[in-house]
């Protein structure tokens, strides 16, 4: 073989390992690293606002039309980007102990901080919903659960003035084993509520100790 040839083979090689390199980084780091969860409907506190405002994100009409959205975008855009990450790890199933009152929305002040902003009491936008829904949760890595629970505030918890406690909250469904895959579609219903409400919900994952916190707001009429 001539020395060019040989040159040429190794550099194939050189470019052939590099690609499959990365072609197995992609498949390791795909499932972490671009999904995990919330709810989507009712949407959670990040997704609403990534939903209704990720494609104008810096439009200056939010802060009127939609304040609690304005503040969290202008707090920190990856509350938003990432709105299936708000987790944290190795809670042993102590959310009510390990989380402090007034910081439920961000799971604890999850993550660093990035999800500080939805703690923050206001006239967050709320779903319009029947006491009796449907939640659904996008479990988008495919982690299955070991259990899903469903709480929804007390008639006369005001989210647009109160910090949200444990002790606001209700838990009015729970799940047990969902598979990778299921559709998380769980039948909820909250009776005797009128006007603003928020829906927390706790999703524990199956392939690790790693919990999911989010915050829903919705109006019963
Ligand atoms: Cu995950």
């Amino acid at each position: 073989m001539s020395i060019t040839g040989t040159a040429w083979l190794r550099r194939s090689l050189v470019v052939l390992f590099a690609l499959c390199a990365a072609v197995a980084m992609s498949v390791v780091l795909a499932p972490e690293a671009s999904a995990h969860g919330t709810a989507t409907s009712p949407p959670a506190r990040q997704y609403s606002c990534w939903e209704r405002w990720g494609d104008d994100h810096l439009n200056p009409d939010m802060e009127q039309e939609d304040p609690m959205c304005w503040q969290a975008w202008q707090a920190n855009p990856n509350t938003m980007w990432n709105w299936n990450g708000l987790l944290r790890m190795d809670m042993q199933g102590q959310h009510e102990s390990r989380i402090p009152d007034g910081q439920l929305c961000s799971g604890g002040q999850a993550e660093g901080g990035r999800y500080n902003s939805l703690d923050a009491v206001g006239p967050w936008h709320a779903t319009p919903m029947n006491n009796n829904f449907t939640l659904h949760y996008e479990d988008t890595a495919n982690h299955g659960g070991d259990y899903y629970w469903v709480y929804v505030t007390k008639q006369g918890y005001d989210p647009a003035t109160q910090p949200l406690t444990w002790g606001s909250l209700e838990r009015v469904a729970e799940t047990g084993v969902i598979a990778p895959g299921e559709p998380v579609d769980i039948p909820v219903s909250a009776p005797g509520r009128t006007g603003h409400h928020v829906v927390y919900v706790i999703w524990q994952a199956s392939h690790l100790d790693q919990a999911f916190y989010s915050c829903s707001d919705v109006d019963f009429g």
